[in-house]
């Protein structure tokens, strides 16, 4: 049954009771395993309210207080306790069986091991407890189980006792951990793993030792994991003076898991995918991705743990925080524009359609069903954006002393984002009062802007109009870092700063300005807002030459793919011929050309905007036509530019560097896409390649270009990775890629497919999650039937595992900008899955919201 009761931000109240310590015993056995939790509970002020405790898919064996028999109600999920004691010890024991929990939250199994996932939520399935953030218990754990099946006992903490059972085949261990913490960083793991050991030693000499445990055969795959982990530690002690605090840090890679990792204390829970790598089966970008997760679990320790939220709605406080610091770590070690331009990928493309759906909050929600559905872009990028804007007006040396005042004032507390934002502002001195309303309002506000030069005064001048439209109210102004660059016509920088926009309507003035500059706004995205301002072709193909900033060059070129693709559109619309100004032509040519740009940054120019990406820039789309001027616009650009494209794909072809991967792997696929002249150099790519990066690259200009050598490739590819599903998902991901009218009935035979399962997040993901997500045009199909498939297997997830049916279901909320018939068959989808006797309250909470805006 739905219990669809929303949760509200303005209803918060400490906690009656506390648990400052609770002892877990788990008896780790099938279907009958029992946990034994004990608790010290304490009265927190003068009252009689019983003590309520929330427990779920769990079966309560018995409930004692001071270890005699007590009273006890119990009421849809939760225990109710009367009792006039102020303090007393509680004991419930419960029932459950893991392997019947396919929603992988709580107590579950993956693949033969037993693990845990609590947050948000889901300690409740473990045990009785008051399951809140803001209640901080010191932890202490027994875990026993099977010697031969689960020589490993992982929980929190230090190791403190292991041996061996009364029945000769179960072993025992008992963990500790000295911090006290909310029960949502909880952990354990019982399993058989391979082990990677490593150490390192903190900057005050204290030696912590790593541990990466991965399945059994995959030692040889953990060491970029156990790297990324003592880069992390480096990094957070170099640059926020941040130390680890335990003597041990365990990392355990799991094969199912809802999302990429989890920062439980002392005792990390990851994806596989975010912990595995080798060369021949992990690319480029792979690699980034485990060394940017790894580290954002780290960075939690601090951020996150040491320091924990009140109450979910701050989640924010955490995830914001630590996505920028994650951020900051990567382009500290790597490419701070390519990291960048990622950052502002996920902002247009995913944030701002969160905000402009049924699902748009604030990044500080007011009002929840579901805590799991709020693990969101907003949330966590535009959160970390949030964060970044404070890091513009303070400044790094402001900032970190405001990181510093945040731990003197908070370190073991459960806190709020507002304490956060005090925090910077005693520290620096800087009034952040109006700054505050980024947390509370929602929406992408537009930052209109007007130039004006006066050659008689020598004055150019800048008028920027913001406004922002907030669930369907229109906010108050913001208080928006807004950086600029004026370059002169020879491309030199007369300005470079970053304006404080705190009106609706602002005006700044630059003197001794020669002639008309051009410039370049929001600049880097200072700020997660829309920009309205009509560049010209000539002022882009100027940016996208002479701009400082190579995120502002990004950009500029973003810029003159876009308006191309738009005014393409509005040809077909006016039954016109397509055409694609030579300027637009020339400026690429010049880009792929030129030796002194950063190649990773010219792969980033070549992969022109998604469909998705450019129906973000609208407020509706035809998407037929959109797709027609796209394809016309992309080839247009590689006929042009295919003998420059082939040269330098022959020259990059002797480089070994992950830029020059991505550079040549975009230019196959540009190639490919417009002539089957050059099929072999896709072939001998695909059997000449030493690393993934290489096989993937080939394999996908094959599937783009739609080549003769396709099938037999990905038929080689197949066979060749069977065995290793984290490359088959790659393999679905492709196949999913593919915009053939047919492609619907390949994914469907897929899902037989003995690589693959609907009980696995990953395998699902990559399937059907990449083709309703990336498969634009198909999954949109005129006919409805994208809709309908998804619909099924939501219906299907919805009783499997309803975390990742709502997160799958994004794109059929997200209709406001199609066609009216689209639309209809869209809302016609949401109607079957509400009319479900059995709907989860994660797909209540969207379908609900959806339907509402219909
Ligand atoms: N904190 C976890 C996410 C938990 C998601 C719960 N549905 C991972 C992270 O952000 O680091
Ligand atoms: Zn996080």
């Amino acid at each position: 049954m739905t219990q669809a009761q929303a949760k509200h931000l303005k209803d918060y109240q400490a906690p009656l009771f506390t648990i400052s310590h609770i002892e877990l015993d788990f008896d780790l056995k099938g279907a009958d395993t029992q946990v034994i939790a004990k608790s010290k509970v304490q009265r927190i002020g003068e009252h009689n309210e019983a003590l309520i405790l929330v427990g779920e898919q769990i079966q309560l064996q018995s409930v004692l207080i001071d270890g005699e028999k007590t009273n006890y109600k119990q009421e849809n999920t939760q225990l109710i306790i009367e009792t006039e004691l102020n303090e007393f010890e509680l004991t419930v024991v419960t029932k459950q069986d893991p392997e019947a929990n396919s929603s992988l939250e709580g107590l579950y199994m993956s693949d033969g091991a037993y693990c845990t996932q609590c947050e948000a939520e889901g300690f409740r399935r473990i045990t009785y407890f008051l399951d809140r953030p803001d209640v901080l218990a010191i932890y202490s754990v027994r875990v026993e189980a099977d010697k031969a099946a689960f020589p490993y006992l992982l929980s929190n903490g230090n190791l403190i006792e292991q041996g061996s059972c009364d029945d000769e085949n179960r072993h025992f261990v008992r963990w500790q951990d000295p911090f006290p913490k909310p029960s949502y960083l909880f952990a354990l793991v019982a399993g058989d793993f391979d082990l990677l050991e490593d150490k390192f030693i903190t900057k005050s000499g204290r030696e912590v030792k790593l541990q990466v445990f991965v399945d059994k055969g995959n030692l040889h795959k953990a060491n970029h994991a156990i790297v990324s982990l003592q880069k992390s530690m480096a990094w957070d002690e170099s640059r926020f003076d941040l130390e680890y605090d335990l003597d041990i840090y365990m990392i355990v890679a799991v094969d199912f898991f809802n999302m990429g990792a989890m920062e439980n204390k002392g005792l990390n829970v990851f994806n596989t995918k975010y912990v595995l790598a080798d060369t021949a089966s992990a690319t480029d970008d792979d690699y980034h991705g485990i060394e940017s997760v790894v580290g954002h679990e780290y960075f939690h320790n601090w951020t996150g743990n040491r320091v924990t939220c009140r109450d979910w709605f701050q989640l924010s406080l955490k995830e914001g925080l630590t996505v920028f610091r994650d951020q900051e770590f990567s382009s500290d070690l790597g490419s701070r524009a390519v990291n960048r331009i990622q950052a502002i990928r996920v902002m247009k493309n995913q944030q701002f359609a969160e905000d402009a759906g049924p699902m748009s909050h604030p990044i500080r929600p007011e009002s929840v069903i579901e805590m799991n559905n709020f693990y969101t872009v907003t949330v966590y990028n535009k959160g970390a954006e949030v964060i970044r804007m404070m890091h513009t007006i303070l400044g790094e040396k402001n900032f970190q002393l405001g990181m510093k005042c945040y731990f003197k004032r908070h370190d073991g507390q459960a806190v709020t984002c507002d304490d956060f934002v005090n925090a910077m502002e005693s520290a620096s001195g800087i009034d952040l009062a109006q700054f505050r309303r980024w947390y509370s309002q929602a929406g992408t506000p537009t930052v209109q802007v007007s130039d004006q030069y006066n050659a008689a005064t020598k004055q150019y001048q800048l008028t920027v109009k913001q406004s922002v439209v907030s669930q369907g109210k229109t906010g108050a102004a913001l208080h928006i870092p807004f950086s600029i660059e004026l370059l002169d016509s020879q491309g030199a920088s007369i300005a470079n700063q970053v304006l404080d926009v705190k009106q609706a309507e602002q005006t700044f003035i630059f003197e001794n300005v020669a002639a008309l500059p051009i410039p370049s706004l929001l600049q880097d995205f200072s700020a997660p807002v829309r920009l309205d301002y009509q560049f010209n072709v000539d002022q882009l193909v100027h940016l996208t030459r002479y701009a400082s900033s190579e995120v502002a060059r990004w950009e500029a070129s973003v810029g003159l793919f876009s308006q191309a693709v738009w005014q393409n559109v509005s040809s077909l619309e006016a039954k016109e011929t397509m055409h694609l100004d030579a300027r637009v032509i020339e400026a690429i040519r010049g880009i792929v050309l030129d030796d002194g740009i950063d190649k990773a940054l010219v792969a980033e120019i070549l992969a022109f905007p998604t469909a998705a990406a450019l129906i973000e820039q609208v407020e509706s789309v035809n998407l037929d036509k959109l797709a027609a001027a796209r394809e016309f616009v992309v080839n247009e650009i590689s006929e042009a530019c295919l003998d420059e494209l082939v040269t330098r794909y022959r020259s990059l072809i002797k480089e070994d560097d992950a830029a020059s991967r991505a550079f040549k792997n975009i230019c196959l696929s540009l190639i490919s896409k417009v002539s089957s002249e050059y099929e072999d150099l896709v072939t001998k790519q695909y059997q000449d390649a030493s690393n993934m990066t290489d096989s993937l690259g080939a394999l996908k200009a094959a599937v783009c270009g739609q080549l003769t050598c396709q099938p037999s490739l990905m038929q080689d590819f197949e066979q060749k990775w069977l065995t290793t599903p984290l490359v088959m998902d790659k393999w679905f991901s492709l196949q999913a890629s593919q915009n053939t009218d047919d492609v619907l009935e390949v994914i469907k035979g897929l899902t037989e497919h003995e690589s693959f399962s609907f009980n696995n997040p990953n395998r699902v993901r990559s399937l059907i999650g990449f083709f309703v997500a990336a498969n634009t045009y198909q999954f949109h199909d005129a006919s409805g039937k994208g809709y309908d498939y998804l619909t099924d297997v939501l219906i299907k997830l919805n009783e499997l595992n309803p975390q990742i049916a709502a997160r799958m279901i994004t794109p059929l909320i997200q209709f406001s900008k199609f066609d009216d018939k689209r639309q209809q068959l869209m809302k016609a989808s949401l109607l079957r899955l509400k009319a479900l006797p059995n709907l989860s309250k994660d797909l209540f909470e969207k379908v609900d919201k959806a339907l509402e805006q219909a």
